[in-house]
């Protein structure tokens, strides 16, 4: 009984400061797809690329870029990229201080990146725009994994390009464990009572092929589709045993805003935010994830009998609501059964010790005050800028501490929100609106959501790697229209 209202009071209080006053979303009625009611097919799970024996044998982890199709609507091919497959690509799986290398063999005609979102590493081994792989060519990014256990991705970041590439399939999930992760009592068993989901939605022609064009419209509110895939298939169904599971979700989408429920309104509890634990396991009935943010939750089915069934609801911010999974319980032997609370003691940098305070505008209008003009021109800006290869917008010396405080100045006519993401760093949020953050927002991050007019103020420390790195809206049409910037991490020599 006491648990039952512990965990009401807290949805109440979540779903308020997520929603702050933008309000719920529409509820017009879904265009919802009717393709597989049954949820007739098992949840694919991405393949593991791990580590294991690879310095033995001097072997990088390999991943090829490649043009490929796949069948995601009954009866028809699509023509798609993939890392190593038709669609997606493998679940890297490795540990914090490992020293790895990979070989990224691109296939495809046209140029491309691979960027490891979430992680810190050096800025040359980023894969950002500047670290471009050329078709026909080979890139072997090598670096020493030095952060702690998360759920990241990888995925493609070429200038201009990013969203037709994600959009056709390339992405992936970059798992990292530690020896916290390890000791914590929490399901590891990856693909059994430990599940990726990767979130995306798609529009497809008659003909099955992928609808991806960059129209003034899509350009302004993202490409948003009316088929939501998880793991890249429509409505598939996975089984769990009578006991706690843990699912790893990344909205992959280009641009849409989700948010996550489980019907019957089960609860569930948040472990996880896009750069590692929470302190403390966070119950919730409705989680938003904006592009390229990721949680881990437990749901607790031990109290369920087997033929039971769950569904993942997914509603998007147009108002399109989706069954996205359907999640059945079966009979076996259950291995964890008890909700772990206390997970992981975090620090979060103290205010008082920042360098300095950097100031970003997210605009949609143009620095001039000409509104939104139809015919082009200084649409989407950050500080009234769109991105310049050539150009360094903000110089940060290695080892300072600061904090961005980031706006998002929809004009009035067009209210649009941003996912801010920076590279190289993680996190944390001092305070939206002026308030304190989430209980869920208040753990390591990397991307954060900015509903219309929103003020975020983030924190943190620039430490051990200098170079070029890229900050920018992740509704990746924003950031192939120019909605980004870059950051130099100089050695000034100072000791800080
Ligand atoms: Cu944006």
């Amino acid at each position: 009984m006491i648990r039952r209202d512990f965990i009401k009071q807290s949805v109440a209080v979540l779903s308020a400061a997520a929603f702050g006053r933008y309000g719920p979303y529409p509820s017009r009625p879904a265009q919802a797809d009717t393709i597989n009611d049954q949820f007739t097919e098992r949840l694919i799970i991405p393949p593991l690329l791990e580590r294991t024996g690879i310095e033995q044998s001097g072997n990088s982890l390999s991943l090829v870029i490649q043009k490929n199709h796949h069948d995601f609507l009954p009866g028809k091919t699509t023509e798609t990229l993939g890392y190593n497959g038709s669609f997606l690509g493998p679940t890297v799986r490795v540990r914090d201080g490992d020293k790895v290398r990979f070989s990224v063999e691109n296939t495809i005609d046209q140029t491309t990146t691979v960027h490891w979102h979430g992680l810190h590493v050096p800025a040359k081994w980023d894969g950002g725009p500047h670290q471009v792989i050329r078709p026909g060519e080979t890139w072997n990014p090598e670096f020493t994994i030095n952060q702690q256990a998360a759920t990241l991705w990888y995925h493609p970041h070429a200038m201009g390009l990013t969203g037709e590439h994600v959009y056709r399939g390339l992405s992936g999930l970059f798992i990292i464990d530690d020896e916290i992760s390890d000791s914590l009592q929490l399901p590891s068993d990856y693909g059994q009572d430990d599940i990726p989901i990767i979130l995306q939605d798609r529009r497809f022609y008659d003909d099955g092929q992928f609808a991806y064009v960059r129209s003034m419209h899509d350009v302004i509110h993202g490409v948003i589709g009316n088929f939501l895939l998880v793991n890249g298939m429509i409505k598939p169904f996975t089984e769990v045993r009578r006991e706690i599971v843990r699912f790893r979700l990344l909205n992959g989408s280009n641009s849409s805003i989700y948010r996550l429920r489980l019907s019957h309104e089960q609860p569930f509890h948040v472990i996880a935010s896009d750069g590692g634990f929470l302190q403390k396991a966070v119950a919730a009935s409705e989680v938003i994830l904006s592009a390229g943010e990721r949680l881990e939750f437990l749901v607790d089915f031990s109290g369920y009998s087997p033929g039971e069934k769950l569904r993942l609801l997914v509603d998007q911010f147009n108002g399109n609501r989706f069954e996205a999974m359907e999640i059945r319980v079966v009979e076996g032997k259950p291995r964890i059964t008890s909700l772990l609370s206390q997970l992981r003691e975090q620090l979060v940098l103290d205010e008082a010790a920042a360098d300095n305070t950097r100031y970003f505008s997210m605009e949609t209008m143009s620095a001039g005050g000409r509104g939104m003009g139809m015919m082009g021109g200084n649409r989407l800006t950050i500080n009234g800028k769109k991105m310049d290869m050539s150009r360094i917008d903000e110089k940060i010396p290695l080892g300072s501490t600061e904090i961005w405080e980031i706006e998002n100045r929809s004009a009035s006519m067009m209210h649009l929100p941003h996912s801010m993401h920076l590279h190289d760093v993680q996190f944390n949020i001092l305070d939206r609106n002026g308030k304190p953050p989430s209980p869920i927002e208040a753990g390591r991050k990397d991307t954060v959501l900015l509903w219309p007019n929103d003020k975020v103020r983030l924190i943190s420390q620039f430490l051990d790697y200098t170079g070029i790195y890229m900050y920018h809206c992740h509704m990746l049409e924003h950031e192939d229209d120019g909605m980004m910037g870059q950051f130099e991490v100089v050695d000034t020599g100072i000791k800080i």
